[in-house]
């Protein structure tokens, strides 16, 4: 069993991660930035060390830091959270060869993930749905190959960087004309961006949902999954509310999905947990990516089947095999998650300062993951993520009520928060009746 987990991350992550190993008798290494000094997480672990200034690239991103600290606390194993450093091959690759157990898939698995082409073609192979599109790098000049699969898919097509993700580096491109002007700033942007400017384009889903697949594989090749989550209010690519299960999909259809995704765990020898989003539309699913980490949403999925994925990550990095077969994951009623953000509401400009008071809610089902304490001061170095308020019910409608509920008990004073825009989305007609896309958010607040 891993003994000493290095925590490489900050904010509910850290501590929620320094839970799981105090359940599990691992000892902990909190680093952190000179900002972050007064994290309940750094108070709690055993140990902690300073790596660096407030800004991140000098602290979470310094990786021979916390190598550094990972030796000098002799540690056995290093949990990168979300951000930072998560999905950086390169980090994975240099705890691995430093003889540290990386916690997450090999750095391998994260590599071939991080690029989108190559992503998009071992799922192919494996049989996972994928959008139509020309799965190769672009040539920079418009050929015929180009033409001809454009002719296949139709317009709109969506110009994607390979080295995309997360929304970023990608564009609609709607007929021929403007085909070759945005093929030029696509590219000069994802150079900027990624140092890397190769492009690829998909058929464009104008109106889908997303909902992803969790899954959780060991060593040995036993691979589960998790059901998904429906994670399409956001805006700009920031979720806001995840829930489970999805609105009006057939449960029997996520399973057929799931299944896929299972098989092409096994058969990629993926290990830990991990994410396929897809686009859902017309009743089909077609995968966008994979996220090779822990996610944010993470307890939609534990209070849904009353799993404790974080756990599970140090036990399957443990090297123990999984004890949970699929026939024994069972999913309970309805998870929703509002994500508590410190922002501007009417801008979503981050509004970083001091919590004067801080109340958390309560009562039956209702989870709170949160770093934050009345006193506490929101650093303006970091995302504005405050807390995950999480509300588990029999059913939706009694979900949804209970989270209305614990944002009314909520007190977040002294700075601004995104909490009225969720009362008001918890009673719009579009979530409670479950009639929303990636795009319903951004449509909302243009037209309140
Ligand atoms: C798309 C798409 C429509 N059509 N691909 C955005 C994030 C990245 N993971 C992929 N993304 C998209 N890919 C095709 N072919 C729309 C999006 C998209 C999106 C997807 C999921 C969640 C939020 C989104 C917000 C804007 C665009």
């Amino acid at each position: 069993m891993i003994n000493k987990v290095l925590i490489a991350n900050r904010g509910e992550i850290a501590l929620r991660i320094l839970r799981a190993c105090k359940k599990l008798n691992i000892k902990t290494v909190a680093i952190h930035s000179t900002a972050d000094r007064q994290l309940a997480h750094v108070r709690l672990a055993d140990e902690s060390v300073c790596i660096g200034p407030a800004d991140p690239k000098k602290s979470y991103l310094n990786i021979p830091s916390i190598i550094s600290a990972a030796e000098l606390t002799d540690a056995d194993a290093i949990h990168p959270g979300y951000g930072f450093l998560s999905e950086s091959s390169t980090f994975a690759e240099i705890v691995e060869t430093n003889k540290f157990i990386f916690i997450g898939p090999s750095s391998n698995v994260i590599r071939t993930m991080g690029d989108k082409i190559k992503a998009k073609q071992a799922m192919k192979d494996l049989g996972v749905p994928c959008i139509p599109g020309y799965d190769e790098i672009l040539p920079e000049k418009i050929s015929s190959p180009v033409l001809k699969k454009i002719q296949e898919v139709g317009y709109p097509i969506m110009l994607k960087a390979i080295y995309g993700g997360g929304g970023r580096g990608m564009k609609i491109v709607h007929n021929e004309k403007e085909l070759q002007k945005s093929m030029d700033l696509t590219r000069t942007e994802a150079e900027n961006t990624f140092g890397n400017g190769d492009l690829y384009f998909e058929k464009y889903f104008d109106k889908p949902r997303h909902i992803e697949i969790q899954v959780l594989c060991d060593n040995f090749g036993n691979a589960i999954h998790l059901a998904e989550r429906d994670c399409s209010i956001q805006r700009r690519n920031q979720k806001i509310i995840e829930e489970s299960r999805a609105v009006n999909i057939h449960p029997q259809l996520i399973d057929k999905i799931g299944e896929v995704c299972v098989n092409a765990c096994k058969k990629l020898g993926y290990t830990g947990v991990g994410t396929f989003e897809f686009l859902y539309q017309d009743n089909q699913f077609n995968f966008i990516e994979m996220n090779t980490r822990i996610q944010v949403e993470h307890p939609v999925t534990e209070l849904l089947t009353g799993i404790d994925l974080i756990a599970q990550q140090m036990l399957v990095s443990s090297n123990k095999k999984l004890d949970i077969e699929q026939k024994d994951i069972k999913c309970n009623g309805h998870v929703i998650e509002c994500r508590i953000n410190a922002e501007d509401p009417k801008t979503f400009i981050p509004s970083p300062g001091k919590i004067n008071l801080f109340h958390a809610p309560g009562g039956p089902g209702i989870r709170t993951d949160t770093h934050i304490y009345s006193g506490y001061e929101v650093p303006p170095n970091y995302d504005s993520l405050l807390a995950k308020i999480i509300a588990h019910a029999e059913d939706r409608e009694t979900a949804i009520k209970n989270m209305l509920q614990a944002l009314n008990e909520t007190v977040i004073d002294g700075i601004n928060t995104n909490i009225r825009l969720h009362k008001k989305l918890l009673i719009s007609d579009f979530f409670v009746n479950g009639k929303f896309t990636i795009n319903s958010l951004t449509e909302y607040l243009n037209n309140n």
